[in-house]
């Protein structure tokens, strides 16, 4: 049949996404609706040209993550989660990663008042559970894409980013993907590889109360995040120690001077997970129209 694996691959995304929507809903969490287009948005560390669009004499940014509207959205509601399309210019280079589109869609969460712990503990229960459904519903498709989906326990492992590098080096991401047989939490990142928005431990300075969580089998990184600084004068502080000026994040600064409060979060990737689920070589497969870095698009 023509299309046959290409419609196995969307039903399995398709059931993602509504797993991952009852399981947050009935845990009391709020859909927000995306925000595509902001005054202000995600640094990120990493190597991506920024996309900025002009309209009404104004520059907006493209979203690279929703962060900031996640930090504000708490203000309203106490759990909050989006589907939210992000857009990241990577290099042309990244294309072949098999673990890159420079425009992807995150499920991107965040609790008000919650701790690290709390939300990694989510983020297991979210992922065993969205695995169950997934298992249960794609029988069919999972069979005829040769995926025999591994069975994991929760708490999954954990390991400090300055152990990871020690023990497997630079590239300790994918040699521990390739290594593990469950999913891996990497905690504790240093506060000078990651964003300012990251809260500072403050029994350890320089440590950050964040994490990311690798799959296993090489799948690589499924999701990252941590509790989030939300004080003024602390944020300030990190823009500067980053570089970055001030003056770009003033509406940032400017809602945590009225009162953001504390929280923590993270963003789980929809493509990379699909990738995992269905055992897919490369992301692209997991999109009817995937925007590859470097790769021309059909449509
Ligand atoms: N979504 C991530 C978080 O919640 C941020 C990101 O995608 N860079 O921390």
């Amino acid at each position: 049949m023509a299309y046959e694996r290409e419609a196995a691959i969307l039903k399995v995304t398709s059931e993602v996404l509504g797993a991952a929507r009852e399981f947050l809903v009935c845990e009391g969490f709020v859909e927000l609706l995306p925000v595509i287009l902001a005054p202000v948005t995600d640094p990120l560390r990493h190597n991506t040209d920024r996309a900025i669009i002009q309209a009404y004499g104004e520059r907006w940014h493209l979203t690279r993550s929703m962060i900031f509207h996640k930090q504000a959205a708490v203000r309203v509601c106490d759990k909050i989660f989006s589907f939210s399309p992000n857009i990241r210019l990577e290099p042309p280079e990244r294309g072949q990663t098999g673990r890159h589109l420079f425009e992807f869609v995150q499920l991107d969460l965040e609790v008000r008042n919650a701790t690290r712990d709390d939300v990694m503990d989510l983020g297991e229960r979210l992922l065993l559970h969205i695995m169950e459904k997934v298992r249960e519903r794609c029988r069919k498709e999972l069979e005829f894409l040769g995926r025999k989906l591994p069975s994991f326990r929760a708490p999954f492992p954990r390991i400090t980013y300055t152990e990871a590098r020690h023990r497997y080096g630079e590239d300790f991401e994918e040699r521990l993907s390739a290594e593990m047989e469950t999913p891996i939490w990497i905690v504790d990142f240093p506060i000078e590889v990651r964003e300012f928005y990251d809260r500072e431990d403050p029994t350890r300075p320089g440590v950050l109360l964040d994490m990311d969580l690798l799959y296993p089998q090489g799948y690589g990184e499924a999701l990252s995040g941590g509790e989030r600084e939300h004080r003024q004068d602390r944020i300030l502080s990190r823009i500067k120690f980053q570089g970055l000026d001030p003056e770009a994040y003033a509406s940032l600064l400017s809602l945590a001077g009225e009162g953001i409060p504390p929280s923590a979060g993270f963003g789980i990737g929809i493509e990379r997970l699909v990738r995992f689920l269905a055992g897919l070589r490369h992301v692209a497969e997991t999109r009817l129209f995937p925007r590859v870095p470097g790769v021309p698009a059909v449509l």
